[in-house]
């Protein structure tokens, strides 16, 4: 989470209490620690880790309390209970501009209502006008304001914002005038959602290139259009700005818009008490007309004298610092994963064989895959029953002799039940060589009783990765709640590897639990959890999730080499 997670929750928990009525100097002080921490810029994880939380204004021990609870468990008791004791609903409502916590609370009051749903009801048929303090106007912008929440579900998960991008990139890079193309803003640094898409191009001919931006067929409206910088929204009401410099100025307009502000601000300081200037145009000294850096990032940060800063790491938190020292990590890359160790196949969920999945995966270069079909529990994807596995073993070892390039290792994605079994055979578990356990079915047990599931499951010596561990839908369901320092210290312990699952709904572990897992000292493994041939792609995702957490090669299981990693698993799972 970042410093706006933690201070969107505290702000929840006061407009919660507000409607519930509660104590005035209370609701207060949650609205006042909510601004610190926005205006913090040093992250707020940081300050925890280092018990320094009280030491910032409007941070008593209690509010101290329930945000250490949100760095363990990435949500705190009050902030449920609140939602359990009032209704989920109200969140919603608390995103309609013009009705704050008071208004929020007559509705709730007066007429019970606490759904958008509801609302919209009550607003067209006019109940809403008649309550004191609200008018017609208040009524009008109601709905509207309802009809704009459901049209654009606010940030777009980084997979599909990529797949958009990437497609009109490759349109304006066939332009002659397009001497290059780059995708900036905060897809290029990978967060996992993104608010608009930003494009950049050097050019010394810019009107044409505005000019066939305006036309592609996935424009429906131009929003303001000038010799350097265009803004569209597209079909799909997405924005996308497109923005044309001069080669020369290429690279320190590059990193300019790819951001993010945070990073700036640290860097213009660092910058300044150096004297030097930093902008879209460059890094300039005592003259201010001839640029020192310009035309590519790694010039900008040499003249600078910092170590290239990846994007994926410029937050703004210590990526500077570290930088200055030659301490910045470095982060894996797609060279350096030798085999994924999550797909299925066609014996359950998946569209390609077993032969299918092993040929892209030669294709591809790795040395190694696990084929990771489901258990029974899962019946919408056909999972397996143990007669099915102990065939299924047989298959993989079969095609696996006859395949001298690629070893393919006999696995399951095995189910972790309600109560923390496994959903099979324990000897035909211990006969595959990789077993992801995954939680598919009883998302809503208390933070207590997933985390005694997740120990148990992990603690059963047969488990080799938790597969996507914390169940979260991207843009869609929030992942399971459990105690997170319990559970990867458990891994850790018991060398049983967290999953970061780029599959393009899931992106889990995020890069804020992921890094915080490597911190706990747990082993991470990075798969595509692929259903098809071209699924396996899907690893770029999780591999740019596992560098914005800061994580070098060494700490990825699926970067040993295939021996390397057959040791370990022997090593470990006896
Ligand atoms: P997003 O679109 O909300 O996911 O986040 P970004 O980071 O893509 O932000 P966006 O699209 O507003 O701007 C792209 C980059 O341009 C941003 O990361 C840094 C740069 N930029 C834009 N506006 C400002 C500004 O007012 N100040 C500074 N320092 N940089 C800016
Ligand atoms: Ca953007
Ligand atoms: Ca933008
Ligand atoms: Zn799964």
């Amino acid at each position: 989470m970042d410093n706006r997670d933690y201070a969107r929750v505290l702000k929840e928990i006061a407009a919660l209490m507000q409607i519930k009525g509660g104590n005035q100097f209370r609701i207060r002080a949650f609205e006042n620690a909510a601004r610190t921490i926005e205006t913090q810029t040093e992250s707020l994880e940081a300050i925890i880790d280092r018990g320094e939380l009280t030491d910032l204004s409007g941070i008593g021990k209690g509010i101290a309390r329930e945000l250490q609870q949100m760095r363990q468990q990435g949500s705190c008791d009050l902030h449920r209970e609140l939602l359990a004791e009032l209704d989920p609903g109200l969140l919603t409502l608390m995103k309609i501009q013009g009705l704050g916590p008071k208004r929020i609370k007559a509705i709730y009051d007066e007429l019970g209502i606490a759904d958008p749903e509801s609302l919209r009801q009550a607003a067209e048929t006019h109940q809403i006008q008649q309550l004191s303090g609200f008018g017609k106007k208040t009524e009008e912008k109601i709905v509207s304001e309802l009809d704009r929440l459901a049209r654009n579900q606010g940030r777009i998960p980084l997979p599909r914002a990529q797949s958009i991008a990437g497609s009109l990139r490759d349109q304006l890079r066939e332009l002659d005038s397009v001497d290059s193309i780059e995708i900036a803003g905060s897809l290029r640094r990978g967060r996992e959602t993104i608010g608009d898409i930003d494009l950049l191009v050097a050019t010394e001919d810019s009107e044409p290139v505005h000019q066939a931006f305006r036309s592609l067929v996935e424009v429906e409206e131009v929003l303001l259009s000038g010799d350097t910088k265009t803004s569209v929204r597209l079909h799909n009401g997405i924005q996308v700005d497109l923005r044309t410099v001069e080669p020369e100025i290429f690279g320190s307009a590059l990193h300019y818009f790819t951001g993010s502000k945070e990073h700036h601000v640290a860097l213009r300081t660092r910058a300044k008490r150096q004297g030097l200037k930093i902008s879209e145009y460059g890094v300039f000294g005592e003259d201010e007309s001839t640029p020192l850096a310009s035309r590519s990032e790694q010039q900008l940060f040499d003249c600078l004298g910092l170590d290239y800063i990846p994007p994926e790491l410029r937050e703004g938190t210590d990526e500077i610092e570290r930088a200055a020292n030659a301490r910045l990590p470095r982060l894996v890359e797609p060279g350096d994963i030798r085999g994924d160790l999550h797909m299925h196949t066609t014996e359950t969920d998946g569209r390609a064989t077993i032969e299918e999945m092993a040929h892209t995966a030669i294709e591809r270069g790795y040395e190694f895959i696990a084929i990771t079909d489901h258990s029974q529990a899962v019946r919408v994807a056909n999972g397996m029953n143990a007669q099915r596995l102990g065939e299924q073993i047989k298959a993989i070892r079969r095609i696996d002799d006859a395949c001298d390039e690629l070893q393919i290792l006999a696995g399951i994605e095995v189910d972790i039940l309600k109560d923390g079994s496994l959903d099979m055979d324990h000897q035909l578990l211990a006969e595959c060589d990789w077993v992801v356990a995954s939680v598919h079915s009883h998302f809503g047990l208390s933070a207590e009783a997933m985390t005694e599931r997740l120990v148990r499951a992990i603690e059963s010596g047969l488990v080799c990765a938790l597969g996507h561990p914390t169940g979260r839908i991207l843009g869609g369901r929030d992942g399971y709640s459990y105690d997170f320092q319990t559970v990867f210290d458990c891994a850790a312990k018991h060398d049983v590897a967290l999953e970061i699952n780029g599959s393009t709904g899931r992106l889990d572990l995020n890069a804020e639990l992921a890094a915080y897992a490597h911190q706990r000292g747990a082993r991470l493994v990075i798969g595509s959890d692929a259903h098809s041939c071209r699924g396996l792609d899907d690893i770029h995702f999780g591999i740019q999730q596992a560098r914005r957490a800061g994580l070098e090669a060494e700490s990825i299981l699926n970067c040993l080499s295939a021996d390397r990693l057959l040791k370990t698993l022997k090593e470990t799972r006896t």
